[in-house]
């Protein structure tokens, strides 16, 4: 199905469900229509901006009875072009979906609107926490974290955004709403859709609330960087703390590369003053954390926050990384994973073979090490035309890992997705689809049809 324009009877009928000033045209569109790297820009004939369930129902009703296919759209904050319109589809803006619910003590739970962002689930209560950890938190939404199955900071303590989700409210292509929000623990009632909608990419139906798990909120936190000769040591490091660290929360690695770029473009201050070539972040909570975390880092060089600004002044030089690369051009964000004892080599090796496809290129590696997961951020010399994703995702496969680890597929992956998955596994994504949007019109451009 290609999108393009709509007629000016369905701006009319879409008007006449969320209201004039929320259906957006022309100039408008257009901080919908890209994403946050600047390299997916597509063109939304209108954006659509419901207040509720309801609306989300009437629109997609609208939507569907005209053959316009649409892009569900949470805060814009995905890395894969998964969210924008590439084929002049409607955009489903959720963002006004944004009614928290009070925090059910008993169960430590809290309803969330599809457009309620990371950062206020996390505060909705003193005592408790969001187990998933983005940087991105002030912006992403719950429903944009269900739909890609956001990871994070926290994955290894955590899992990522699907483990987090007790239910859903959710719209089928046809304007259906199916919910199932009591939060119970145990429910072996039947297909658990909810789980089956995280990482589902807007495909499938659209997220309009969730009842999510929260977390005790971690008290005691101590962040350590330790300076390292390189992966090897990282994955090391980063598999001691796994197995003596008791309140570990995450073991995260970066270069020397990004740390250079963050401090010359964004005045970041350097952790350590010894020039070592790689870094692991370790984060842990609790009675024993100072201790255990000093005896993984050793006689190695190790700069330690407690303090919450000084914690902060830490995690700036892990979580800026993903600006990094976007001040030296336009990059391609390219996150992959692999069995854990092969990271090491991934990470080593991961740039020269960028560069095997592009002289050139300039690549930033940083990641979750404890998950087997590596973001490889590639800004281009050559022609942005697959050879990138070829060399990279092609050393990944023959690795034993995924293209996707946590931020999807999208419109960066698609030609690719026969790397990570087989015919029978496509043919039977495209038969799932088939049965929650047969007419095909939620994000028709993403995964199998
Ligand atoms: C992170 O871990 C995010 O910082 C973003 O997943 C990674 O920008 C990226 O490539
Ligand atoms: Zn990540």
């Amino acid at each position: 199905m290609t999108g393009g324009e709509v007629s000016g009877a369905l701006l009319r009928e879409f008007a006449s469900v969320v209201g004039d000033a929320h259906v957006l045209t022309g100039d408008a569109t257009a901080g919908y229509a890209v994403d946050w790297t600047g390299r997916f820009r597509g063109h939304a004939p209108a954006v659509l901006r419901p207040a509720d369930t309801g609306e989300v129902a009437a629109v997609l009703g609208l939507c569907r009875e005209a053959g316009v296919p649409v892009v569900p759209q949470g805060g814009n904050t995905g890395l894969v072009g998964g969210g924008v319109p590439n084929h002049g589809e409607v955009v489903l803006s959720l963002a006004r979906l944004d009614r928290l619910g009070p925090v059910d003590a008993d169960a430590a739970q809290v309803t969330a609107g599809a457009g309620v962002s990371l950062q206020r689930v996390a505060d909705a209560d003193p005592a408790l926490d969001l187990g998933v950890l983005i940087a991105s938190r002030g912006s992403a939404t719950a429903g944009g974290a269900i739909a890609t199955n956001a990871g994070g900071l926290r994955v290894l303590r955590y899992g990522p955004m699907r483990a987090q989700v007790r239910g859903v409210t959710a719209v089928l292509a046809d304007g259906t709403v199916v919910s199932h929000l009591a939060g119970l623990v145990k429910d072996n009632t039947g297909y658990d859709y909810p789980g089956l909608l995280a990482g589902s990419e807007g495909t499938l139906a659209v997220v309009t609330a969730a009842r999510i798990q929260l977390v005790p909120r971690p008290a005691g936190l101590v962040t350590v960087i330790i300076g390292l000769g390189g992966p090897g040591e990282a994955h090391e490091l980063a598999r001691e703390a796994l197995r003596t660290v008791r309140g570990l929360l995450s073991a995260e690695y970066f270069t020397r590369a990004g740390l250079d770029v963050l401090a010359e473009h964004a005045g970041l201050v350097p952790p350590l003053r010894d020039p070592v070539p790689a870094f692991l972040l370790l984060e842990a909570a609790g009675p024993g954390a100072d201790d255990d975390l000093a005896a993984v880092a050793g006689d190695r060089p190790v700069a330690v926050g407690t303090t919450a600004a000084d914690r902060a002044r830490l995690w700036a030089c892990r979580e800026r990384h993903p600006e990094a690369a976007g001040f030296l051009g336009v990059p391609l964000k390219l996150d992959v994973s692999v069995p854990a004892a092969h990271w090491a080599r991934l990470a080593s090796e991961v740039g020269a073979v960028a560069r095997s496809a592009d002289p050139g290129a300039q690549v930033i590696s940083y990641g979750h090490v404890a998950d087997g997961n590596l973001h490889v951020n590639v800004v281009p010399a050559a022609e942005a035309d697959g050879r990138h994703e070829d060399a990279v995702f092609g050393f990944v496969a023959s690795l034993g890992g995924s293209i996707s680890a946590e931020h999807g597929i999208g419109a960066l992956k698609a030609r690719w997705l026969p790397l990570a998955r087989s015919a029978q596994e496509r043919a039977l994504f495209a038969r799932i689809r088939a049965a929650f949007d047969p007419d095909g019109i939620l994000n028709p451009h993403v995964l199998p049809r």
